[in-house]
C-alpha cells in the first residue's frame, strides 16, 4: 500500500463522519445560510479539530463564498488548504545523535500504546538500514516484558530486559551499554505507563533518563509521548503534564483507525507547539507513519 492509501485507510472514519456530514450541508445549502454554517462549524468539532482551527476554516470558507460565488464544493478544497497550512513549522522527522547511538524513550499513560509504537519504531528505522535494539523498561509488569519479546522476535530485534519489578532506570543503563557494544543506530526505550497525575511515578521517569544521560550525554535525544487519540481531548491533559514533567521532543497519536476524531492531532500540535511526529494507524508493524501534514489533510477531506 502506498504512503496516501495507508493514511486514508487508517484515518477512514474519521474520513467518512466529515466528508457525509459536509456533503449532506452543504448539499442541503450550496449558498451557505446561517444555520448551514453553524451545521459546519459543529461538524468541524465533531471530529476534534478545536475551536480554533475549525473558526478558521469557516472564516476562509465564507470569505470566499461571499466574495468570489463559491458554492460547497470548494469546502473540502478549502478545509484541507487550512489543515495542511496550520502544520507548517514543525519538523516531524524523527531525532539522530550528529554520531553513534540515538536513544529514543517512549512515554505516557497505561495503554496509549506505547509497547506496540516502540517496536513500530524499531521496525521503521530497521527496514531503512539502521540498527535498533529494545529496551523493556516497563517492569512494572511481567506481561509487557513478555510482550516486547515477542515483537523482538517477530522483527528479530534484541530486546535488553530486566526481571519483573526490576529498576527500569538499571535496565536501561544494561540496554545503553549493549546498544552501544552492538554499534546500534537507535535505542528505543518502552518505559511503563503511568498517570500524569502520579508525582512518585514522574519521578522515576526522571531519574530512568538521568541514568542514560550520565552514561551517554544527550540522550535520552527523543522523548516520545504516546497519545490514544480515542480518549479525544483529554490528551491534552496528559500531554501538558508529561510536559511539565519530562520536556518531550515529540508526540505519537495511536489508533487514529479505532476514532472518528482524527482531528484532534491537528488541535493537539497547534494548542501544545510540539510535533506530531508519528500517528499509529492500526496494530501491524507497519501501521505507523510518519506524520505528513499534505497527505494527513488530504486524507481527512480529499472526496
Ligand atoms: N487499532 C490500533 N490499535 C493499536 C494502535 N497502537 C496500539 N494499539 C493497540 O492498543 C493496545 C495497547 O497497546 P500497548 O502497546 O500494549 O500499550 P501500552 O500499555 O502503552 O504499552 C494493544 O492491543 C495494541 O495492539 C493503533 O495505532 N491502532
Ligand atoms: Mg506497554
Amino acid at each position: 500500500m502506498g504512503l496516501f492509501a495507508k493514511f486514508k485507510a487508517g484515518l477512514q472514519k474519521t474520513h467518512s463522519k466529515l466528508v457525509h456530514e459536509i456533503k449532506r450541508i452543504v448539499t442541503r445549502s450550496p449558498k451557505l445560510d446561517a444555520r448551514g454554517i453553524e451545521d459546519l462549524e459543529a461538524a468541524l468539532i465533531g471530529a476534534d479539530l478545536g475551536m480554533e482551527l475549525t473558526t478558521q476554516i469557516i472564516d476562509k470558507v465564507k470569505l470566499s463564498y461571499e466574495t468570489q460565488g463559491r458554492d460547497g464544493s470548494d469546502f473540502f478544497t478549502i478545509a484541507a488548504g487550512v489543515v495542511e497550512g496550520s502544520f507548517t513549522q514543525i519538523d516531524s522527522q524523527l531525532k539522530r545523535a550528529p554520531e553513534g547511538l540515538t536513544v529514543v524513550s517512549i512515554v505516557g499513560v497505561n495503554g496509549t500504546g506505547k509497547t506496540t509504537t516502540a517496536a513500530k519504531l524499531a521496525s521503521l528505522v530497521q527496514s531503512q538500514g539502521d540498527k535498533a535494539l529494545l529496551a523493556a523498561c516497563d517492569t512494572f509488569r511481567a506481561a509487557a516484558i513478555e510482550q516486547l519479546k515477542l515483537w523482538g522476535e517477530r522483527l528479530k530485534v534484541e530486546v535488553i530486559a530486566g526481571s519483573y519489578g526490576a529498576d527500569p532506570a538499571s535496565v536501561s543503563h544494561d540496554a545503553v551499554t549493549a546498544a552501544l557494544a552492538r554499534k546500534a543506530q537507535f535505542l528505543f526505550v518502552d518505559t511503563a505507563g503511568r498517570l500524569h497525575t502520579k508525582h512518585n511515578l514522574m519521578l522515576e521517569l526522571q531519574k530512568l533518563h538521568r541514568v542514560m544521560a550520565k552514561q551517554l550525554p544527550g540522550a535520552p535525544h527523543e522523548v516520545l509521548l504516546v497519545l490514544d487519540a480515542t480518549t479525544g481531548m483529554n490528551a491534552m491533559n496528559q500531554a501538558r503534564e508529561f510536559h511539565k514533567a519530562v520536556p518531550l521532543t515529540g508526540l505519537v497519536v495511536t489508533k487514529l483507525d479505532g476514532t472518528s476524531k482524527g482531528g484532534m492531532v491537528v488541535a493537539i500540535q497547534k494548542e501544545l507547539g510540539l510535533p506530531v511526529k508519528f500517528i499509529g494507524l492500526g496494530e501491524q508493524a507497519d501501521d505507523l507513519q510518519p506524520f505528513d501534514a499534505a497527505q494527513f489533510a488530504a486524507a481527512l477531506f480529499k472526496e
